[in-house]
């Protein structure tokens, strides 16, 4: 399958359609599903619920590649970390993985750039790998060329852009952004830059929308994984799991719009 660098530096993100055969994206989903049943029953991972018209569900897994043989492999040692090799071009190392639920009702994200929610290394590529179709519907990312896109992005800070207090980008800025709908199904991936604008809207379907995201480093800078872990599970034992008590903390950065469940 061809992987167009060139795109990719110009534009800041990739999709390459139908990469993930079926029967692999029938094992990641059953894995997706084990992930999420230890939420409930105090098993591995990191665990993050929100608050729906229809209840208290989960919003986001992390920190699970230890405990899953079928998404270890998957993601440490399969496709992914080859394209991400051409991509960044050099061998990878994982810097976080993620489940994003968005069950009906479920929150969106306001306009970001990963970046800042990405410490220690100041670049990283993400890869969306969808268990459910991603419509405008269901709540898919929209992504803009960042206002300094075809440049080089690798390694500096040169494509961030000003971002409020909470760690979106500002207002004025977003909404002169030339924002695409990602619409994908399982099987596609997309890679996109930790300094690609992205957002999304709440899930306005009937069914969730799950994807996994799965962020890597050039090998060459180090391996930040374990250290990324241990700092964000200390900061959310300082800062608690919400911000003011009006929206979900689930990231280092205020970017989820989704609501604290309530007690
Ligand atoms: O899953 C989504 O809808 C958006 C995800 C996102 O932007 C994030 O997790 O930073």
């Amino acid at each position: 399958m061809k992987i167009d660098v060139a795109a990719f530096r110009e534009q800041g993100w990739l999709v390459m359609r139908g990469a993930i055969e079926p029967s692999e994206v029938a094992a990641i989903d059953a894995a997706v599903c084990d992930v999420a049943g230890w939420a409930d029953t105090d098993g591995p991972g990191l665990h993050h619920f929100e608050q729906t018209d229809a209840g208290a569900v989960l919003a986001r897994s992390e920190d699970f590649i230890e405990h899953h043989n079928v998404l270890r492999a998957f993601i440490c040692d399969g496709l992914i970390s080859r394209v991400l090799g051409e991509l960044f071009g050099e061998p990878v190392l994982l810097f976080k993985e993620k489940i994003n639920y968005k069950h009906p009702g479920g929150g969106g994200f306001a306009p970001h750039q990963d970046a800042p929610a990405y410490r220690f290394i100041d670049h990283h590529i993400s890869c969306m790998v969808p268990l459910d179709p991603a419509t405008e519907q269901s709540g898919c990312l929209y992504v803009a060329p960042a206002p300094d896109a075809g440049t080089t992005r690798s390694p500096g800070r040169a494509s961030m852009m000003a971002t409020d207090a909470r760690g979106r980008i500002d207002e004025s800025l977003s909404a002169g952004l030339d924002w695409r709908p990602v619409l994908l199904n399982p099987g596609d991936l997309l890679f996109f830059d930790s300094y690609t604008p992205h957002y999304s809207d709440t899930n306005r379907s009937d069914r969730p929308r799950r994807a996994a995201y799965l962020t890597y480093n050039a090998a060459s800078r180090g391996d930040f994984r374990n250290r990324y872990y241990a700092d964000k599970r200390a900061a959310f034992a300082v800062d608690g799991e919400d911000f003011d008590g009006a929206r979900v903390r689930i990231s280092i950065i205020d970017d989820f719009l989704g609501r604290p469940v309530q007690r």
